[in-house]
């Protein structure tokens, strides 16, 4: 019995990475707006994979507003929680409230479902990049990244890919530093997060998200970061819009 389970993970496991060795999309960070992109591309019948650093895909989903887990949106984005089976319920003013944990489980499965990826405990460390292009991602477990480990990355092949890593905004950070690129950004490089105003922040993020160089996108709070616009706290329209601006504009760009 215990051969079988093991050959069971590992065969199927192995399958499922072998497939998306070379994909059309890799999204970095499995926060809302990368999981948002992530099922409407699948839905259009691309090929995405999800790194994610932690063990559990959400990002700043789980813990809603300091610690207290629901979930705030305007109500123009509720056609994106109806696509994704979340209820909401009307809080006044134009705002909806969700249990967190809803929303995360609800995204995780639906961008799942539509053909998705996972890949969790895996950190993205650098982009590959050829001839003036981001093409893809240089991958390694989360654990040899947290350990310091000197154990060599594998490296996965990409058209498009979007940097949902919230904050820090790794891969465009990465992008600017080592390709020694220009950005399509005021300075050509991160211009780094402003203070609160949630009003702002929240047009800004959906604003923000672009094409910042071929191949390479970003969306949520990494675009706000990259292009230095003002944070916004536990309100999640705008990431939920950005989701579905970068997989629109990836479409686009890639055909649908
Ligand atoms: O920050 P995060 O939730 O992404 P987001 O879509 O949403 C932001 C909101 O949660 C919240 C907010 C609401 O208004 O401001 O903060 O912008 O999730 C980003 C995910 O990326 C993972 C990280 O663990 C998190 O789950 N991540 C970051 N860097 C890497 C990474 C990396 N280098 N490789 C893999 N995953």
């Amino acid at each position: 019995m215990e051969e079988k389970i093991t050959a069971a993970i590992v065969n199927r496991f192995f399958e499922k990475l072998r497939k998306s060795l070379t994909v059309d999309v890799v999204v970095v960070g499995a926060g809302p707006s990368g999981m948002i992109a992530a099922k409407y591309l699948a839905d259009a019948g691309k090929s995405v994979a999800l790194f994610e650093r932690k063990l559990a895909p959400g990002g700043g989903i789980w813990g809603g507003g300091m610690l207290m887990n629901e979930i705030v949106f305007q109500d123009d984005v509720k056609d994106i929680l109806d696509d994704f089976g979340i209820t909401a319920a009307d809080a006044g003013d134009g705002y909806l409230t969700a249990d967190a944990v809803e929303v995360a489980s609800a995204l995780i499965y639906h961008s799942r479902k539509a053909g998705a990826v996972f890949y969790n405990a895996v950190s993205v460390e650098d982009i590959m990049f050829h001839e003036n292009r981001v093409c893809g991602v240089v991958i390694n477990w989360t654990p040899v990244e947290r350990l310091q480990m000197h154990v060599d990355p594998l490296v996965v092949t990409a058209r498009a890919v979007i940097d949902g890593t919230g904050h820090p905004s790794e891969v465009a950070t990465l992008a600017a530093r080592k390709a020694g690129i220009r950005l399509d950004t005021p300075s050509g490089g991160v211009m780094g997060e402003r203070p609160m105003w949630m009003a702002s922040g929240e047009a800004s993020t959906v604003e923000n998200t672009k094409r910042l160089y071929p191949g390479l996108y970003s969306s949520g709070m990494a675009a706000n970061n990259i292009m230095g616009g003002f944070r916004m706290g536990p309100i999640f329209g705008g990431m939920f819009k950005s989701g579905r601006k970068v997989a629109a504009l990836i479409l686009d760009d890639l055909g649908r």
